[in-house]
């Protein structure tokens, strides 16, 4: 079996600024600049027939390169049950498009539709008993965060190895996205 997902890569650029971000949270674990991402659709374990129909499948899309401007910051749950600070991307039709004709593509080889609505973000840190109060302030310190334009020329097919030290992703494959000129 493998573990799957696709996702936009960062340029090193935007890596560096979103690492920038990191700090002042006790209980939080950020990401390292090699997994940041943007997360189009997760998989999950497939077999390799399976993702061999997978690979196909998303080299069939056909969807125009964009640029990708990133947006502030935000959070995943609440309270105690606070897990996620993310940086957010400015609405973006080109994305909504792509992340649309992904999903269908993977609905084709037999996924099931995905249930929740897309929320674009990169995972900045992941969070554990972390107190409230410095949160907020991280929330507030950096809500006028913004980078890019970005480039995005590209979807990834990523792996994701699961282990004690938290996940490694390897790029398994690279579909290129349609230049306008
Ligand atoms: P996250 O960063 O918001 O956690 C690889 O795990 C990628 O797939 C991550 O970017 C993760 O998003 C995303 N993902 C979405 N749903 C997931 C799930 N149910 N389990 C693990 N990862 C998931």
């Amino acid at each position: 079996m493998l573990r799957l997902f696709v996702a936009l890569d960062l340029t090193d650029e935007v890596r560096q600024r979103l690492a920038g971000l990191a700090g002042g949270v006790p209980g939080a674990r950020w990401t390292g600049l090699e997994s940041m991402h943007l997360t189009l659709r997760f998989i999950g374990e497939v077999p390799e027939d399976q993702a061999m129909d997978i690979d196909a499948a998303l080299a069939e899309i056909r969807a125009p390169a964009f640029t990708l401007t990133f947006d502030g910051v935000g959070m995943f749950g609440s309270g105690r049950r606070a897990r996620v600070l993310w940086a957010g991307v400015e609405r973006n039709e080109a994305l909504a498009h792509l992340q649309a004709k992904v999903e269908s593509a993977l609905v084709r080889c037999g996924l099931p539709a995905e249930e929740r609505k897309f929320s674009p973000h990169i995972t900045l840190a992941r969070l554990k008993d972390a107190p409230a109060d410095r949160i907020g302030r991280f929330l507030s310190d950096r809500g006028l965060f913004r980078a890019g334009p970005m480039p995005v020329d590209h979807v990834t097919l990523y792996r994701s190895h699961l282990g004690n030290g938290g996940a490694v992703y390897e790029a398994l494959r690279e579909y290129p996205l349609e230049n306008g000129a």
